[in-house]
């Protein structure tokens, strides 16, 4: 049995939303990952998330590959759509039900194998093109699943449990989302839900491709002296550029950017992301000075979380298309088969 049913009933004076839902409306099955997880702190981030942004479950669509990471979706949001691809191919599927259908808000769980190995091409594909989800890499820099080869993350000189030394160049997923072109750009620690939980919001408000790297600790495998992705390595090297809040509003709200304090971006829905700057030369809305500012604190052995790139006006892959607004299954025949007529000035177009 992979999965295990939560019991139904709770304390009837748990707190609701707007929706009249609670916290465990949002839960999934029961865990089956290692106790101490850092995977199962970033599903409580994600419940934690959605309840406070008061989506109704049925809004979501979460799919995922193969993996520790990848099998999460099962322990969150029960109650939402849920598609477990295949090793690496999460932002193939994910980049065809968004298509299909607009309406839905599209959250890809992925592992550090899953997204910088087998899967590295789709990553790249997804973002380049902006499709409109929130792409979360639950990264431990190492295969759990498969019990502990070293993934596409691990740091050059780091050591696996058995103490064999990594000799290959890591992948950086961030600088690649980066350079990609991700409008919505960060990185967080599975340890940390106060600056996780406002990120995934924010992503999850973001319209375009927006890209979390979230650092999640293998306890099996990956949590010893001479890893990189260890919880006390993390704590130890973490420099956060900016502390974060998420403000839902019911009105159109103007940005209000003040450099050196604090910066208020307005998203196309209207929620507005508070940015205290923790660092003075901080800009999160300059993709050219991230990159160089990642690989600076990167040389100094420092792991930047946060926010480190808004595009607050990002077009998605509909904008680009000229796709119909409308969900595909919305549409009549008379829509979706337009006759010979039709078909013979598309042909026309193209001779
Ligand atoms: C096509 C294919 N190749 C290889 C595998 C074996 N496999 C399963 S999970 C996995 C790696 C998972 O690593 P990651 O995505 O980092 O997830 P984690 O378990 O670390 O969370 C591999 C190689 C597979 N399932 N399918
Ligand atoms: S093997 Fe590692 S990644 Fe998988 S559940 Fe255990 S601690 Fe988590
Ligand atoms: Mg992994």
């Amino acid at each position: 049995m992979t999965y295990i049913l939560k019991p139904q009933l709770h304390h009837p004076k748990l707190p609701t939303n707007s929706l009249g839902y609670t916290r465990r409306d949002y839960e999934g099955s029961v865990s089956t990952l290692c106790a101490g997880c850092g995977h199962d702190s970033i599903s409580a981030a994600i419940i934690q998330a959605v309840f406070e942004l008061e989506i109704p479950p049925h809004r979501i669509a979460k799919l995922s590959g193969i993996g520790c990471s990848s099998k999460t979706p099962d322990y969150f949001l029960g109650a939402s759509h849920g598609f477990n691809t295949v090793h690496g191919r999460m932002p193939s599927v994910l980049t065809g039900a968004n298509l299909a259908n607009r309406e839905l808000i599209y959250l890809g769980v992925s592992g550090d194998g899953d997204s910088a190995s087998i899967g590295f091409g789709q990553f790249a594909h997804a973002i380049r093109r902006g499709v409109n989800m929130t792409y979360i890499v639950e990264n431990n820099g190492v295969y759990g699943l498969t019990k502990g080869q070293f993934s596409a993350t691990s740091d050059k000189g780091s050591k696996s449990k058995r103490g064999v030394v990594n000799h290959d160049s890591a992948i950086d997923l961030v600088s690649t989302a980066l350079q990609l072109g991700a409008t919505f750009v960060a990185r967080s620690f599975s340890g940390d839900k106060a600056q996780l939980v406002p990120l995934i919001k924010a992503a999850l408000a973001h319209k375009g491709a927006a890209f979390i790297d979230t650092l999640s600790p293998c306890v099996q495998f990956n949590n010893h002296a001479g890893s990189t992705k260890s919880f006390d390595y993390v704590r130890e090297h973490n420099e956060a550029v900016n502390r974060l809040d998420v403000i839902v509003g019911r009105d159109p709200i103007h940005v209000d950017y003040a450099p050196g304090e604090t910066i208020e971006v307005t998203q196309h829905d209207a929620s507005v992301l508070r940015l205290h700057k923790l660092a003075d030369s901080y800009d999160p809305t300059d993709r050219v000075s991230a990159i160089a500012y990642l690989q600076a604190a990167q040389a100094r052995g420092e792991i930047v979380t946060g926010l480190l790139y808004l595009d607050p006006e990002a077009e998605d892959l509909h904008d680009g298309l000229g796709t119909v607004e409308a969900p595909l299954n919305a549409l009549s025949d008379a829509e979706l088969v337009p006759g010979p007529a039709a078909l013979e000035r598309i042909n026309a177009a193209l001779r």
